[in-house]
């Protein structure tokens, strides 16, 4: 259905009739919901859902690049433009038999290939399991004609809403090594135990594992993210005062939100013309009798 401002609004109900659902805008996954039609990602009441900004909260999808260097936008420009529902999902397998699914497909336009100068599709699939589950899976192709390879980063920059950001503890990145945007990009290891928040952070751990736990202490409730194809972890939350410099981010919205993303961006992905790369996010929920303090 037609969403705001030309994007197409996408709705997924679980197929087995409970109320878990999911709203996406074009390739932007902006809200997923439990059986209790209880918001599990963040959306920033300053959000806006006007191309070309990108929209402030959900997945945005980082790609053709993470970060910003160079000509491109930061974090690419992949999050800012139209996508359209793919019937032709060939390269998906078809076992959704219990999944409610889209398929959108998004190949850059003149202007994009200015910016970056590469042909590729990039096919999403969006699904919603029979348990509530968002799986999240992008395929990206080398169509370059000429034979030129091309190399990309890649995140699944996802927002998570929680309670209160002082009492969510995050595990799976203990003892790994980190990049700091905070202290000029140098490495650092973390130290042995669970992360907890009191500051500004924007980290990126490299090598990180396939599971990823961030536990809310007064959901009593802990997300787990899933990845495959993407060795890469980024934790960010901005704290007051950045909070405060952004116009599409509510002054205290940054207490009831964790951006923990599954991400490629140490080593770049490089793909001859005809290969393909496939990154795949799956996050659920559990209970969780974690206690704060711990
Ligand atoms: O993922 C962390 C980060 O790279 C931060 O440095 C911050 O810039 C954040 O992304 C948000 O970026 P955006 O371009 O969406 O405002």
């Amino acid at each position: 259905c037609k969403g705001f401002n030309g994007y197409d609004k996408v709705l997924l109900r679980n197929p087995r009739g409970s109320s878990a659902e999911v709203y996406l805008y074009g390739g932007h996954v902006t809200s997923w919901k439990n059986e209790r039609r209880e918001e599990l990602l963040f959306l920033s009441s300053k959000a806006t859902l006007k191309p070309p900004k990108a929209i402030r909260g959900g997945i945005p999808i980082c790609f053709p690049q993470f970060g910003s260097h160079g000509t491109i936008d930061q974090h690419g420009f992949a999050r800012n433009r139209f996508w359209i529902i793919d019937n032709d999902p060939h390269p998906f397998p078809t076992n959704t038999s219990n999944k409610a699914f889209v398929d959108l497909i998004f190949k850059p336009s003149e202007a994009d290939m200015k910016i970056w100068p590469h042909n590729f599709e990039f096919r999403l699939r969006v699904a919603l399991g029979p348990g509530g589950e968002l799986m999240l899976t992008s395929r990206i192709r080398n169509t370059n004609p000429e034979g030129k390879p091309f190399s990309f980063t890649f995140a699944y920059h996802t927002y998570f809403s929680v309670s209160d950001i002082s009492e969510v503890r995050v595990e799976g990145l203990e003892t790994l090594d980190y990049l700091d945007n905070l202290q000029k990009k140098e490495l650092f290891t973390e130290q042995g135990d669970a992360l907890t928040f009191e500051s500004e952070v924007d980290k990126i751990y490299l090598s990180t594992p396939t599971k990823i736990a961030i536990l809310d202490h007064e959901k009593k409730r802990t997300f787990e993210l899933r990845k495959d194809g993407l060795p890469d972890a980024v934790v960010w939350n901005p704290w007051e005062k950045k909070a405060k410099a952004m116009a599409d981010f509510g002054d205290d919205e940054y207490k009831h939100m964790l951006c923990v993303e599954a991400a490629a961006v140490e080593m770049p992905i490089t793909l001859k013309p005809g290969e393909e790369w496939k990154g795949r996010l799956e996050l659920s929920t559990v209970p969780s009798s974690y206690c704060s303090g711990q």
